[in-house]
């Protein structure tokens, strides 16, 4: 560690003096101002990570749905997952540390790792469309230079471009080449053997339209096209030439606003779908013909593509168990259509991606969505060794086989490694193309009760604690009485509240049986946090 240099460079990212930042559940968001001594350490940190896993680590600078004058920073493991929650503490660690305690800090937990600093280490790092990310992503850059280190300056990519990039690369490319060319062609071919096999008895004919949230999505689709050799049909809105990044548009805008974004021309019927700014997250939406907005939210998207994955199974023949993974937001429409309908095993965690994920993780396939529209697949090692063993065998029924070949174009064409809105949306119109579906009929799949979000402001919202997945309050004392008293008073109700872990609000969330309803349970249950 040549101490003296990483000083000097330290200097040149310096630490507003008192600033306390926390690595919270989508790593660390503030404004951006705030951000070029944080970007820098996490230069130094993901060089440690990289060498202690002797793998390559990822850094992505995004603040996805927060405003332009927003930013952030996230790290990806090895497998292209959320980084380790151990290192999340390091994190907080090393970017709390006033100038002077740097150092000691990094020497700190290159002891507590024991982590051998002879090898050279290797550091993807990417970038969102916003103005502030270019230079923060240089002071990424710089912290891994810092150390000695390499780096690969990937540009602008969406986050989970990045994700995919990292575990490429990390697995000897049996996941994928590690390129944006290769992303763009793994996920395309898939695409275009499944929907080479479409009945296409979908009256819906019309041209999928996309809102990029003026961020980098719209930017990437374009890239995309000419690999999707006009199998896909869609139209670009959004797409950052001239509106301001996630105002009044994207899926954040979309899922929380119940109506559709700025920019985006609503034809009866016809299907749309919103990215969010760095397209990790994807909703789907369209206008009845009485010009009512309906939603699909992540809910209808896991139902939607594990419905699909279990006929598929059923038709191949292949005895996998499939799972789907919720949090408390899950609609309960969508979980008793799941579990009583689907009859597949339904999981609901805490809230935050890396919950979902790892809970997926434990079934052989699992489907797993927030409802605000972030989401993926994951296969087990052995359940893609099964289906792609029964593609291959030659012995099966035309049906069989059909089946187990759309099974495995499905891994091919899913991001694994975290939620994906243009991956996640070729996937839905994979399906709905197959199974000569319109957004409607999807749609009616099952009907959301109605229900109602609203956030509290409160003197301190860690004064609330919970348990079973977020659903039940421990503390304070009496106020999951209270809940339960108010819920009482409703049918089909149901209301939890919760800290936010991105904002100093308390979240209320209620369904009813009607929409007044559920508007007015959530207002009981907020005047109860109180
Ligand atoms: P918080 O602020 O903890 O509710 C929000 C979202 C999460 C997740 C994170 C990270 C809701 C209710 N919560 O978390 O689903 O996406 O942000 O971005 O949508
Ligand atoms: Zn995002």
């Amino acid at each position: 560690l040549d101490s003296l240099f990483l000083s000097l460079k330290s200097l040149l990212h310096p630490k507003p003096a008192g600033l306390v930042l926390q690595y919270g559940t989508a790593g660390f968001r503030t404004t951006a101002r705030h951000l070029d001594h944080v970007m820098f350490r996490m230069g130094l940190l993901a060089a440690l990570r990289a060498k202690k896993t002797m793998s390559t680590i990822g850094v992505m600078v995004t603040a996805s749905h927060n405003p332009e004058e927003d930013n952030g920073v996230k790290l990806i493991d090895p497998m292209g997952e959320m980084v380790a929650v151990a290192w999340e503490s390091y994190a907080t660690q090393l970017t709390n540390a006033e100038q002077d305690a740097l150092l000691t800090t990094l020497k700190d937990i290159i002891k507590q790792e024991a982590i051998s600093m002879d090898k050279k280490a290797m550091v993807f790092v990417g970038r969102d469309t916003r103005l502030s990310s270019e230079d923060l992503s240089q002071a990424v850059l710089d912290g891994v230079s810092s150390l000695g280190d390499h780096s690969h300056d990937f540009g602008l990519v969406t986050t989970p471009q990045l994700h995919y990039l990292v575990r490429c690369q990390n697995t000897n490319g049996s996941y994928g080449n590690a390129s944006l060319e290769g992303y763009y062609q793994k996920l395309s071919q898939a695409f275009v053997q499944i929907t080479s096999k479409a009945v296409k008895l979908t009256t819906d004919q019309s041209p999928l339209r996309i809102d990029g949230a003026n961020g980098i999505g719209a930017l990437k689709m374009r890239e995309m096209e000419p690999f999707l050799q006009q199998r896909l049909s869609f139209n670009l809105y959004n797409d950052g030439t001239s509106g301001r990044l996630n105002h009044l548009c994207g899926a954040d805008y979309v899922k929380v606003q119940q109506r559709s974004p700025q920019g985006v021309e609503m034809v009866a019927g016809e299907r749309c779908c919103s990215f969010d700014g760095d397209a990790d997250r994807i909703v789907y939406y369209y206008h009845n013909p009485q010009g009512h907005f309906h939603l699909l939210d992540g809910d209808k998207i896991a139902t939607l593509i594990s419905t699909f994955i279990k006929e598929l199974l059923t038709q191949a023949g292949l005895n996998l168990q499939l799972a789907v993974v919720q949090t408390a937001y899950a609609n309960g429409s969508s979980t008793h259509f799941l579990q009583n309908n689907m009859k597949v095993i339904v999981e609901c965690v805490k809230t935050g991606v890396k919950h979902l994920h790892h809970a997926a993780q434990k079934f052989d396939i699992g489907v797993y969505f927030e409802a605000n529209g972030h989401g993926t697949v994951v296969f087990s090692d052995s359940a893609e060794e099964q289906i792609k063993g029964l593609a291959a065998d030659p012995s099966l029924t035309e049906d069989r086989k059909s089946a187990a070949q759309m099974l495995e174009d499905t891994v091919n064409l899913v991001n694994q490694t975290v939620g994906d809105a243009i991956s996640d949306m070729l996937l839905i119109e994979a399906v709905l193309a197959v199974r000569g579906l319109s957004v409607q009929q999807w749609d009616k799949i099952y009907t959301d009760l109605p229900n109602r979000q609203l956030k509290v402001k409160v003197a301190d919202r860690r004064a609330i604690d919970t348990t079973d997945a977020e659903r039940r309050a421990t503390s304070p004392a009496g106020l999951q009485e209270a809940i339960d008293g108010i819920v009482g008073k409703y049918s089909l109700s149901r209301s939890f509240v919760r800290p936010s872990g991105t904002e100093d609000v308390v979240r209320v969330y209620a369904e009813a049986d009607t929409q007044a309803n559920a508007d007015c349970l959530a207002y009981e249950v907020s005047l109860a946090v109180y």
